[in-house]
């Protein structure tokens, strides 16, 4: 798994944010915005004021493709492949899902323990190396990780904890306005409609998600985002509209790095 950190080395800690893309091998939309994110960053710092800002105060931390294996299938077997590709001892069926995995109300709604389902999730909490090792890599740097960011599609919503209850998050108000504000300068761009709203409500209860685990752990700003389309071409989102997704999907990443630097 390769992990990109983006920003500017000052020597003294500063804060981050965690982006990942990818947990979900047919969402192909999600790892070309983390790929246009690091070029944005790269290729606009020391022209765009708040680009140049956001990484000369934080760093940010991005995982382009979480879900390497399964990312590949899709390209050569099976377009539709959603899942990790890790063996099921007693089974013959392939995979578990990563957003499922996550200890957080783990296998208790919203997900099955049937191998052979698109939302297995998994033999037990952190089975899957790659959530294993995610959850590792946010466990250790939890002093300095203030948002949590994952990429999946589709839907256009801007989802946050909780996913596995109906419960609202002590910091919901806050999380509420955060994402109303972030979906509001996205529209600004062309048009794309969001929704935002706790996941459990907005989109459907379950259990084992990142957003909620990373919540859970003391990471306040934990979203995610289900880009493009609202189900037209759902997975198989054209090419001619990776660039406006993208680009309007860095303007609510942008605003939402921001709010954490001011709080
Ligand atoms: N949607 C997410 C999924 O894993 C989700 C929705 C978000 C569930 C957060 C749990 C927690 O089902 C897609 N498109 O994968
Ligand atoms: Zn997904």
């Amino acid at each position: 798994m390769h992990l990109l950190q983006v920003g500017k080395s000052t020597g003294s800690t500063k804060p981050a944010v965690f982006l990942d893309c990818g947990i979900h091998a047919r969402e192909w939309i999600s790892p070309a915005f983390c790929q246009w994110f690091v070029n944005e960053a790269v290729t606009t710092y020391g022209t765009d004021p708040e680009m140049t800002r956001l990484l000369d105060e934080m760093n940010v931390f991005v995982l382009p493709v979480f879900n390497i294996d399964g990312y590949d299938y899709t390209w050569n077997r099976d377009r539709m492949w959603r899942k990790t590709r890790s063996k099921n001892s007693g089974s013959s069926c392939i995979g578990t899902d990563p957003n499922r995995n996550f200890d957080a109300g783990w296998c208790t709604v919203g997900a099955s323990s049937n191998p052979c389902s698109d939302t297995y999730c998994g033999p037990k909490v952190e089975s899957e190396i790659e959530v294993k090792n995610v959850a590792d890599f946010i466990r250790k740097n939890k002093s300095t990780i203030k948002a949590y960011l994952t990429i999946h599609s589709y839907s256009q919503l801007l989802l946050f904890p909780y996913s596995y209850t109906y419960e609202l998050a002590a910091d919901h108000n806050e999380l509420m306005s955060v994402a109303e504000g972030a979906a509001e300068v996205l529209t600004s761009l062309h048009g794309t409609r969001y929704t935002s709203g706790p996941g459990a409500s907005t989109i459907y209860l379950a259990a084992g998600g990142s957003d909620d685990w990373a919540y859970d752990l003391g990471v306040k700003y934990s979203y995610t985002f289900e880009l493009r389309d609202t189900g037209r071409y759902g997975f198989l989102l054209p090419e001619s509209q990776i660039k406006p997704t993208c680009e309007e999907t860095m303007l609510a990443v942008k605003y939402i790095a921001a709010h954490v630097l001011r709080n």
